[in-house]
């Protein structure tokens, strides 16, 4: 396991359990969580370490009540930053979230209050996302002469299609409660974001760390392929994730509580992971 000490971070907290999940906090509910550049430099280093680690999933939460208010303006106003200067923060941006997205463990965002700019373009590269009764969506670039440069035109539209982004960003519609779910910009609704989270990253962690690898960076790999390399590239991730070896009961052959190793195709009735008994199928 790496030492989180080594990491250095000032705008984040990262914990991490027994149970190989870890916490990573936005840590600046002074200005609402916003985003500056020294944080971003924190996460890229933090998600380039936690995938090599033994963490098995990640909950992203927020201290105070907002999960995260977008590009830090104070600091973009005093900075005076030139065309390249903010292009190449941007790419840092984009460094940062692709680790997220592209890492291979499973990152669960527990949101709550304003999910706004910045914001959205962090929580819409994590896997799950979360949502309670206080959280609202918005991109309010359009309102502030901005635009966005953290990837929300890449996977905004990806999750709620590209006229209710284009929208958003019109007319500064904030989409809340059940709406929100359904146009897809969180997967659940809770009164307790940060329980839910919990729950979510602990029977993620209970799958295989192989299979986790695939579910958080291959079915993101495959969108930005052709159809026909998407097709090979599956092929060639099933074929090294459906042939590991594991740790379980089969009910395959005559020895119905053998435990040995998987080979794709066996009738799986119970693995033993964690501890815990769980049903694969
Ligand atoms: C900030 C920021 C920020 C708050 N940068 N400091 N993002 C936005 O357009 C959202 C701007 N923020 C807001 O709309 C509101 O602050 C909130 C709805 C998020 C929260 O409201 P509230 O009433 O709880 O807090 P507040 O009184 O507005 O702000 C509290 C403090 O947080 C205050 O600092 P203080 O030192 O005066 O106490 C604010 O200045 C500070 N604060 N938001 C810096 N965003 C790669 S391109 C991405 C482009 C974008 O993300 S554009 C969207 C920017």
């Amino acid at each position: 396991m790496f030492d989180i000490a080594d990491l250095k971070l000032e705008n984040l907290l990262c914990a991490i359990d027994d149970e190989g999940i870890a916490t990573v906090t936005l840590n600046r509910p002074a200005k609402r969580n916003a985003l500056n550049a020294a944080t971003i430099e924190e996460l890229v280093r933090l998600f380039s370490a936690l995938p090599g680690s033994d963490v098995r999933a990640v909950v992203l939460r927020a201290e105070g009540p907002h999960f995260c208010a977008g590009l830090d303006l104070v600091e973009h106003g005093q900075s005076e930053r030139s065309p390249a200067e903010f292009m190449r923060l941007c790419l840092r941006w984009h460094e940062a979230f692709t680790k997220i997205e592209y890492g291979g463990v499973p990152v669960i965002a527990a949101l709550k209050g304003a999910v706004v700019g910045g914001g959205l373009e962090l929580a819409s590269s994590v896997h799950i996302r979360v949502m309670d009764e206080t959280t609202y969506f918005g991109l309010p670039e359009g309102q502030r002469g901005l635009f966005t440069g953290g990837g929300a035109t890449i996977r905004v539209p990806a999750l709620i299609g590209r006229a209710r982004m284009v929208d958003m960003m019109l007319t500064g519609r904030l989409y809340s409660g059940d709406e929100a779910v359904s146009v897809g910009l969180a997967q659940y609704r809770v009164p307790d974001s940060e329980a839910k989270a919990y729950e979510l990253a602990r029977a993620c962690a209970q799958n295989t760390p192989l299979s986790n690898f695939a579910i958080c960076s291959a079915i993101s790999h495959m969108q930005n392929m052709s159809g026909l390399d998407a097709a090979y590239a599956e092929a060639m991730v099933a074929g090294i994730v459906n042939t590991q070896e594991l740790n379980i009961r089969s009910s395959a052959g005559t020895d119905g509580d053998r435990v040995g190793s998987l080979k794709y195709g066996d009738r799986v009735e119970i693995l033993e992971k964690s501890g815990d008994w769980g049903r694969i199928s």
